[in-house]
């Protein structure tokens, strides 16, 4: 009674190139566990809806220019405005189903070219995910599904090398789903 859960939510972070089908995963998922009368919920990053996330929206939308580094700490920053929500919901026992983390955030920033150490550094403290699946998908694969959107990155090119950093970043741990 009075709030208090023993069981602490799970974090479930979703990950993997534009169009590889998260959005719909993440959804089904939460269904399915909704099914099974957990409390639970879906949330995304970036989430546009803060002040950092719509100087974000508007980087990625239209052509306002910020350096790579600059965005890249927006990105992180947008987690950290969440951090102790997160907490919170995880604590009282919400299951929290991610679509996107810390690993698009380090993945698509050293796919431009920063240093992925560099790029890791602002994520150490975040709260780690219990589990993170990875929707693996060609690059060609991905761009035939209805064609991209005019965002920046969604670009056959830039989708490869974002490919790429996502497996440096992958270990044992995660779930590969193909
Ligand atoms: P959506 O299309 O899923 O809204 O993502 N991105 C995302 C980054 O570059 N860094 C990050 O930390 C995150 C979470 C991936 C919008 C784009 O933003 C990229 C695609």
């Amino acid at each position: 009674g009075n709030g208090h859960v023993d069981k602490r939510g799970a974090l479930i972070v979703l990950e993997g190139l534009d169009r590889c089908g998260k959005t719909t995963q993440c959804s089904r998922l939460v269904s399915f566990l909704e099914g099974k009368g957990l409390p639970v919920e879906a949330w995304r990053f970036p989430d546009r809806s803060t002040n950092i996330g719509k100087i974000i929206s508007s980087y990625l939308t239209d052509n306002s220019q910020l350096d790579d580094q600059t965005v890249h700490l927006l990105f992180s920053a947008n987690r950290w405005e969440k951090r102790w929500l997160m907490e919170n919901k995880l604590r009282n026992g919400t299951t929290l189903v991610v679509d996107r983390y810390s690993y698009s955030g380090v993945s698509f920033s050293a796919a431009k070219g920063l240093d992925i150490e560099w790029c890791k550094a602002p994520e150490q403290g975040l709260i780690a995910p219990d589990i993170v699946v990875y929707l693996d998908i060609f690059p060609e694969e991905a761009a035939k599904r209805g064609g991209y959107g005019i965002e920046r990155y969604e670009q056959l090119e830039f989708q490869g090398k974002v490919a790429h950093c996502y497996k440096i970043l992958c270990n044992s741990s995660w779930k590969v789903l193909f």
